[in-house]
């Protein structure tokens, strides 16, 4: 496998991207804590900067209108089969901003079976500026270690090749497929859309994935002390510690 083989070039049109920049322009701009799904800053460089937004889809309709079609329309295509969204983020990794180690989505996500993630991108996401690394190696779940990434010695092992993005291309990112990326070492921003889908036929909802994914995070942390800003401990940065959302969203 290489990056031909899951790239879609100019998955969005240029209306899209510039909508989907305006969007998470606004985004970003919330307060750090204020989303109740997740909206966290991490530590870099230039001062504290927003690092990921949880569920956009609840309170972004256009972002939400996105996921729900063109991405959905992809995934489908990818998994062959109608398909549910369950998640959705942005990662916006701005100069300084951390990268991610070597993880599965299928980890990642409690209870799901299969899994299709759809990243595109809204800048241009080059080698220097933090693009996503991937493996076409895993047939199957990989070993991970207390963080639950895939421990070093099997990320040594596997061969990676990395996937540059224009913006409004997208990857195909299997739910098998380990990937990381690193930290933002260029001078712009590298913010992406990542949305995960489920086939339908499974059953998997995005409001079980929440519910899920707060119990785990929450379990996690009780167990190792971290912060952190999904369930397994993937994020390289030094996260803001924000106290837990208290179940109102402020842009709902
Ligand atoms: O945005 C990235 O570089 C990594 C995406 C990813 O794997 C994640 O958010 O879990």
């Amino acid at each position: 496998m290489n990056a031909t083989d899951v790239v879609r070039t100019a998955l969005l049109d240029s209306t899209q991207v510039d909508a989907l920049r305006a969007g998470a322009d606004e985004v970003e701009a919330w307060p750090t804590g204020s989303h109740v799904w997740g909206h966290y800053a991490e530590h870099t460089p230039d001062g504290p900067r927003i690092c990921r937004t949880e569920n956009v889809s609840a309170c972004h309709p256009g972002i939400a209108a996105l996921v729900a079609g063109t991405l959905a329309d992809c995934a489908a295509e990818a998994l062959g089969e109608p398909v549910v969204a369950f998640k959705d983020k942005l990662n916006y990794k701005q100069p300084g901003g951390a990268g991610f180690s070597p993880h599965q989505d299928k980890v990642a996500y409690p209870g799901v079976d299969r899994v299709m993630s759809i990243l595109v991108a809204i800048d241009d996401c080059r080698v220097e500026s933090g693009c996503l690394w991937l493996s076409g190696d895993a047939r199957d779940v990989l070993p991970v270690d207390d963080r639950g990434v895939v421990r070093a010695d099997v990320t040594a092992a596997l061969a990676w090749f990395p996937v540059e993005l224009a913006s409004g291309d997208a990857v195909w990112i299997d739910g098998l497929a380990p990937h990381y990326s690193e930290r933002n070492r260029g001078d712009v921003a590298r913010r992406v859309l990542v949305a995960s889908y489920a086939p339908a036929g499974e059953r998997y909802s995005r409001a079980h994935y929440y519910a899920q994914r707060a119990d785990r995070m929450r379990q996690e942390t009780e167990r190792d002390g971290r912060f952190r800003i999904s369930t397994l401990a993937d994020f390289d940065g030094a996260e803001v510690a924000t106290d837990a959302p208290t179940g109102h969203c402020t842009h709902a």
